[in-house]
């Protein structure tokens, strides 16, 4: 956080009389921690919340993003530590890269519980969203709004998967808590945790044979390019965005600028959330066209996914928490 003393230089240069009210103000910068660039919409969500917030203060206040994890040297499990330590201002931030420290997060990750769009959004536009950003607030971040990265689908390099025996013995890799090992590890698969900054290498060494991430991630990132050949459209969790602020800042703020900065998070991550649902026939269609073999799940083979994944439930809950996993269900079914 870098204060300019701009008001004063003005104040000095015009004569104590002309200090209008804008010029007593000072301008103040901060970081903007994210994972993946504006190429994708989650820095583009990034970049949305910064173009208003500076918009709508008239220069005052301006968001500078980092992308690629750079303020954590790629390592994106401490974001959220480095967040609450002011290391970084603000981020943008996957619930899966938080959910080492916030274990109420984990709560997305529950294999094959939200089974649609409308689901997320019982979810985060409910009370259960509002528990779980109580529960990032306690643990020391402010949390503003929430957005989204998406359905996160399954690639491979060795072969089609419609069932839980095609994914035995693929190796993995994953990020987050170790909740994504025991879902893998659950299906017989060989997971492995690493960053989205070593993803790729060890895709391209064959290193790892598989990964997870949303089609907008696959796409932009030519997932493709590095030997991922066939896609299986699961839809077994999406990782909401969380637009958050480190404490100390947001307490420096007035209470003017909290709200602009709010409302801006809340703009910024509805209108991202509208575009990359938007995007995805088109991604899915494009990542085809390069000759991605796609496969879609029958109902049947979708359920033989889910009860091979349900021993995941009875170890996460508790450390979830019972009442929010319920809580989330009930908001799901009444969807
Ligand atoms: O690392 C990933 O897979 C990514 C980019 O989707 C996240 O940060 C959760």
């Amino acid at each position: 956080m870098r204060i300019k003393p701009l008001a004063f230089a003005l104040t000095a240069a015009f004569g104590m009389t002309l200090a209008a009210p804008a010029f007593a103000q000072e301008t103040r910068e901060f970081s903007v921690s994210t994972v993946l660039s504006d190429a994708f919409p989650w820095g583009q969500a990034a970049e949305k919340w910064a173009e208003l917030v500076n918009e709508r203060s008239e220069g005052r206040l301006t968001l500078k993003v980092y992308p690629n994890a750079q303020l954590v040297s790629g390592d994106q499990t401490r974001e959220f530590s480095a967040m609450r330590s002011g290391l970084i201002d603000m981020a943008v931030a996957s619930t899966i890269n938080w959910s080492p420290q916030v274990p109420e997060l984990n709560l997305f990750s529950l294999p094959f519980l939200m089974p649609d769009e409308a689901a997320i959004d019982a979810i985060t536009q409910g009370s259960t969203g509002e528990k779980i950003f109580t529960a990032i607030d306690k643990k020391g971040v402010m949390p503003l709004a929430w957005g989204e990265n998406g359905f996160r689908e399954l690639s491979n390099s060795k072969h089609p998967i419609d069932s839980p025996e095609d994914v035995q013995g693929l190796k993995v890799r994953v990020v987050g808590s170790p909740l994504f090992l025991d879902t893998f590890s659950t299906l017989g698969a060989n997971p492995t945790q690493m960053s989205w900054a070593d993803a790729k290498p060890a895709l391209t060494t064959g290193a790892i044979d598989g990964q997870e991430n949303p089609l907008s991630v696959f796409d932009v990132a030519r997932v493709d390019q590095v030997g991922q050949s066939y896609l299986t459209l699961w839809h077994y969790m999406a990782d909401p965005l969380v637009f958050g602020v480190n404490k100390k800042v947001w307490k420096s703020l007035s209470e003017e600028d909290q709200t602009l900065l709010q409302q801006a998070a809340i703009d910024a991550g509805a209108w991202e959330i509208e575009k990359s649902r938007n995007e995805l026939d088109d991604t899915l269609a494009a990542i085809k066209e390069r000759g991605v073999e796609v496969t879609e799940l029958t109902p049947e083979q979708h359920q033989a996914f889910v009860d091979a994944t349900a021993e995941v439930y009875q170890k996460w809950t508790p450390r979830i928490g019972a009442e929010l996993v319920a809580e989330a269900q009930a908001a799901i079914a009444a969807r």
